[in-house]
């Protein structure tokens, strides 16, 4: 299964311009805000230079390249984790994405509405991180209801982690209720593992857009953002639609994914979001592949200064236990 990235910011940010170009997609676009109603899918597939090496090392011919399955959806607005405007179809669609792409609007273009009364990016970015913060509480408060439903025997579940969930779930709150989100707080690393497995907003990796056109102060908009996404240690990519650039936008690198790829008729790259375990890869693949992995060679690609000889080099055995690195090829 394709990895899931949704496209999440403020109306008329150019979500669905970007959408457009990273999935040759015909989405919508107008200047009116709120232009996307019903959410659109489709496949972009980014460059990937070890791909040809690979392929010519091994002899394939056939070669899926990697690809990721895109939604762009309604705009996020102030209010929405309140249901107001969209937001709940919002909210409900990009809690199933494993990360997101959040658009930014650094174009001034006064014949596009914007709700603020200046172009500001970074305030824009802020406003929709509150609202992900306002979400994340709603959602700690219903599963605090369900765990203690748990706890208390009126429903079926995991007692031991019901338990170990609830003074978490309590820590959460505190947080969320101030306006913050839980990055910069310590859990211990057992706690940490048990919040992971919330679907929580906050906990997604988020790749910044800053929508750029052509005059240089869009530039200077841009890179305020690009500074607040390295504070925030996010990637960033700066892209001008209308010059149709789409340099950093194709490349999985920059979103800071990483590819494993297989081999079996052809040759397939596979993006992940890093940590991954083999056998985990495996059901990926297929979940019907048994996930002994005796049958199964491993190779190595770095992602720079690699050679087919060095690739060839590399084949070690394979744990369903070990976890995947960037480059690693698997051979069935
Ligand atoms: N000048 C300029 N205009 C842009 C740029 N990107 C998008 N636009 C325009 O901004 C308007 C909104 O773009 P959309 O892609 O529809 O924005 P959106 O975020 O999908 O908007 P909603 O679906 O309404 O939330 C359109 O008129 C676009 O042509 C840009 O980089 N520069
Ligand atoms: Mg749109």
């Amino acid at each position: 299964m394709a990895l899931k990235a949704g496209i999440i910011g403020l109306p008329n940010a150019g979500k669905t311009t970007v959408y457009n170009l990273m999935t040759n997609g015909d989405g919508l676009v107008s200047p009116l805000p709120f232009t996307t109603v019903a959410p659109l899918t489709g496949l972009a597939n980014f460059d990937d230079p070890r791909l040809s090496v690979i392929a010519e090392v091994f002899g394939k011919e056939q070669i899926v390249t990697p690809s990721l399955m895109i939604t762009d959806n309604a705009a996020l607005s102030e209010g929405a984790a309140r249901g107001e405007g969209l937001g709940n179809q919002f909210l409900g669609y990009i809690s199933s994405c494993d990360f997101l792409f959040h658009v930014v609007r650094c174009f001034k273009n006064h014949s596009v509405e914007h709700f603020g009364k200046w172009i500001d990016p970074v305030s824009d970015v802020l406003v929709v991180n509150r609202e992900l913060v306002k979400a994340d509480l709603e959602l700690v408060k219903g599963e605090t209801h369900r765990n203690d439903e748990i706890i208390d025997g009126r429903r079926s579940g995991d007692l031991v982690r019901a338990k170990m969930l609830r003074p978490l779930l309590r820590e959460l709150s505190d947080i969320f209720s101030k306006g913050v989100n839980p990055h910069g707080h310590y859990f211990h690393p057992e706690d940490k593992s048990l919040v992971e497995t919330l679907p929580l907003m906050t906990n997604k990796r988020v790749v910044f857009i800053c929508n750029v056109d052509e005059h240089a102060s869009s530039r200077d908009l841009a890179e305020k953002v690009v500074a607040f996404a390295v504070k925030n240690n996010s990637p960033s990519v700066i892209v001008s639609p209308q010059s149709a650039s789409k340099e950093g936008l194709l490349r999985g690198q920059t979103w800071g994914l990483d590819v494993f790829y297989t081999l079996d008729g052809g040759l397939r790259a596979w993006p992940f979001l890093p940590p991954l375990v083999v056998h985990n890869a495996i059901r990926l693949i297929h979940p019907d592949l048994p996930s002994h992995t005796d049958v199964i060679q491993k190779f190595h690609c770095p992602r720079s200064g690699y050679s087919a000889i060095d690739i060839h080099a590399t084949t070690v055995s394979c744990n369903p236990d070990d976890l995947v690195a960037d480059g690693d090829i698997f051979v069935f």
